[in-house]
């Protein structure tokens, strides 16, 4: 088995969760991963394919599926017995804050000559922090660092300081820190590809699948993405990803890059030849302008399989018209936050009811086989009774709406955290927000907490932690209840789910209530909770199946991999290259 140049590791969010006593809530209801959150970034695929398109090789491994999936999985013998040039570590999402930083200090207590580098958007935001700690040595800054990795494994390789390789940040030999300013900001991302080949060859090369498995449950719901944009037009004031954070945190000043909307629509057609799952299209397609959609959608016309399209803002009838004639089989997903416009305009999003509710009208008249609406619990302006009138606007939008079945309301809470860089957390006073943790030792900390209630960290003018933990579920409960009258959930599931929840109230009263014992007491108490939190920690406002779309049995197209796989290896052997850079795939439900 080859050595690879570098070895991409995903952590879970908790390193040692297998043995902690956590109740996580609803942090991660409305996306596929478990609250571990063993989804790796797409960007680990970018990176991989872009490497090893000029000449390196490169190795992912989930190492938090591998913990998940098998409860006997040995993470740190596995790194032990690993020998690559560098170790990548994605410290993307701020809650991985713990896992992130446990993995690189066994990979450099096991490895004190190779080096560690970390990335992601928690990294470059808290660059400074990680180059404090002796098992990091590298960052490397920003939303686009293929190029940036590519010359610095270069540098690593001929033992030479990084010092003209953009967006790099490290530690020198003499202990300073050096930080390169983040200039290699793309405005384009045709240049980057998540390549199926990439997945496939590496599966081969290693004969391990499951390390490079995407989350829990995907090889049953192969649920894939194309991604239209890096960055974002709009400015929603907790989000990280916001056109405000990439000004400042990732210098991205120029605005969002595109992908090529004929680029994309190829993406499209690429991914479905390995995987019959649905494919979300990343992005408010018309965010580069309507005749960037209309051109991806003339490109696309006729591709008949599950697409997932997204809408940041009210569309006109005629958009969405298109949309249905071009993907027949199209579910749309959109965000309205909150039933009350002033909290959405709090939130950043300007838009009322009334053009929202046209464009639900529109979508359902455009053939849309499914309508998922999305609202969040922790928003600037939100009450715990606003919280409960937004359930209530649930079922008004069912009762216009729903009776065909088609539309979906969630409901979750902001959790863990409001994202480091966002304007909420740089500016809390002006949105009415107040913070528990500040650094990333702090968020670090935070994770280990044994309820949801102590890891958030925050809480606003609004609401305190406790009235944001008992709106989630009360609110939870309601809309559970409401989808059981409209027939979205079979009464078996809503039963289940109302008993979940209602378990999951009962154990958080358990977890404050040992939260008052001393020490001693309190760990033996909460270890005792143990059994009944694990079984909490699945779902709990909503069951995870809610958000998929029916799938064919055969999911995967294993022949035509293998022949992929072996296209590749003959085209790598004639010293041709990899010409055929395509489709860019994640795995995604709502952000
Ligand atoms: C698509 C998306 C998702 C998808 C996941 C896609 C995926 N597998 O990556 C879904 C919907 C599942 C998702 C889930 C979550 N997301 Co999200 N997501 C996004 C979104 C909209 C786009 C991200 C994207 O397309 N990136 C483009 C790809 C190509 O690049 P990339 O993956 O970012 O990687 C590049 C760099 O980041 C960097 N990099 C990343 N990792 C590493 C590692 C190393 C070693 C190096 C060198 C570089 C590096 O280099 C890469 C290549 O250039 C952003 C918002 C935005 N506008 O960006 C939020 C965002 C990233 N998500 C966020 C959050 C909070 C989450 C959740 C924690 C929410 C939750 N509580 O459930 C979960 C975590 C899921 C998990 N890990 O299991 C925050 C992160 C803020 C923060 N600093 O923590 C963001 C910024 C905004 C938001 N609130 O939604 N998300
Ligand atoms: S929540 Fe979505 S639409 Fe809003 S700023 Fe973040 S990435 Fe953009």
């Amino acid at each position: 088995m080859p050595s690879p140049d570098l070895i991409l590791l995903h952590a879970p969010s908790v390193y040692d969760f297998r043995d902690q006593s956590i109740l996580y809530g609803p942090v991660s209801d409305l996306v596929p991963s478990t609250p571990v959150f063993e989804m790796y970034p797409i960007g680990f695929t970018t990176i991989a394919e872009y490497l090893e398109r000029h000449g390196r090789r490169v190795r992912i491994i989930n190492l938090a599926l591998r913990m998940l999936r098998n409860r006997r999985f040995d993470a740190e013998a596995m790194i032990r017995g690993l020998r690559p040039a560098a170790f990548g570590i994605d410290l993307h999402w701020l809650p991985h804050a713990h896992g992130a930083l446990a993995v690189a200090e066994l990979a450099k207590r096991h490895h004190p000559d190779t080096p560690v580098i970390l990335g992601g958007f928690s990294s470059s935001y808290y660059f400074e922090e990680l180059l404090r700690l002796p098992y990091v040595d590298y960052v490397v800054r920003g939303d686009s660092t293929e190029e940036p990795m590519r010359q610095l494994l270069e540098c690593i390789l001929a033992g030479r300081e990084p010092i003209d390789v953009p967006n790099v940040a490290w530690r020198g030999a003499d202990g300073t820190v050096h930080a390169n300013p983040v200039s290699y900001v793309p405005q384009s991302i045709d240049d980057v590809a998540l390549d199926y080949r990439f997945v496939v060859r590496s599966v081969a090369t290693y004969r391990d699948l499951l390390s490079t498995v995407p989350f829990h449950n995907w090889l049953d719901y192969p649920i894939t993405a194309a991604l239209s944009v890096r960055g974002c037009t709009q400015n929603c004031v907790t989000c990280g990803g916001s056109a405000y954070t990439f000004r400042n945190t990732f210098g991205r000043t120029g605005g969002p890059a595109f992908r090529s909307p004929e680029r994309l629509a190829e993406d499209v057609r690429n991914v479905a030849r390995f995987i019959n799952g649905p494919i979300f299209i990343l992005g408010d397609l018309r965010q580069a302008g309507d005749d960037y959609a209309r051109r991806f959608l003339d490109a696309v016309r006729g591709y008949s399989g599950p697409v997932i399209v997204e809408l940041f803002r009210p569309a006109t009838p005629e958009f969405l018209q298109q949309v249905g004639e071009a993907l027949p089989n199209f579910t749309l997903e959109v965000s309205l936050e909150s039933h009350d416009p002033a909290v959405r305009r709090a939130f950043g999003k300007g838009y009322d009811n009334a053009s929202m509710e046209a464009t639900l009208r529109a979508a359902l008249d455009a053939g849309c086989r499914r309508l998922d609406v999305f609202f969040m619990i922790g928003l600037p302006e939100q009450t715990y009774d606003s919280v409960l009138a937004t359930v209530d606007y649930c079922g008004t939008l069912l009762e216009r709406f729903g009776p065909d079945g088609r539309l979906f309301p969630f409901i979750s809470p902001l959790a863990p955290f409001v994202d480091p860089g966002s304007a909420a957390f740089e500016q809390p006073e002006r949105y009415g927000y107040r913070f528990f943790c500040r650094t990333l030792e702090e968020h670090r900390r935070a994770l280990l907490q044994p309820s949801w209630k102590y890891v958030l960290n925050y809480e606003t003018r609004w609401m305190t932690r406790d009235e944001i933990v008992a709106s989630s579920y009360e609110a939870g409960l309601r809309l559970n209840r409401l989808k059981a009258r409209y027939g979205l959930v079979g009464e078996v599931q809503a039963a289940a789910t109302e008993a979940r929840i209602k378990a999951a109230v009962a154990l958080s009263a358990e977890v404050d209530g040992a939260m008052a014992l001393p020490a001693e007491e309190r760990r033996a108490r909460l270890l005792a909770l143990k059994p009944l939190v694990d079984q909490a920690n699945m779902s709990t406002v909503c069951d995870k199946r809610e958000l998929e779309l029916p799938v064919g049995l055969v999911k995967l197209n294993l022949l035509q991999a293998a022949w992929y796989f072996l296209s590749g290896e003959v085209r790598r052997w004639l010293g041709g290259g990899r010409p055929d850079r395509s489709s860019e795939t994640c795995q995604v439900y709502r952000h």
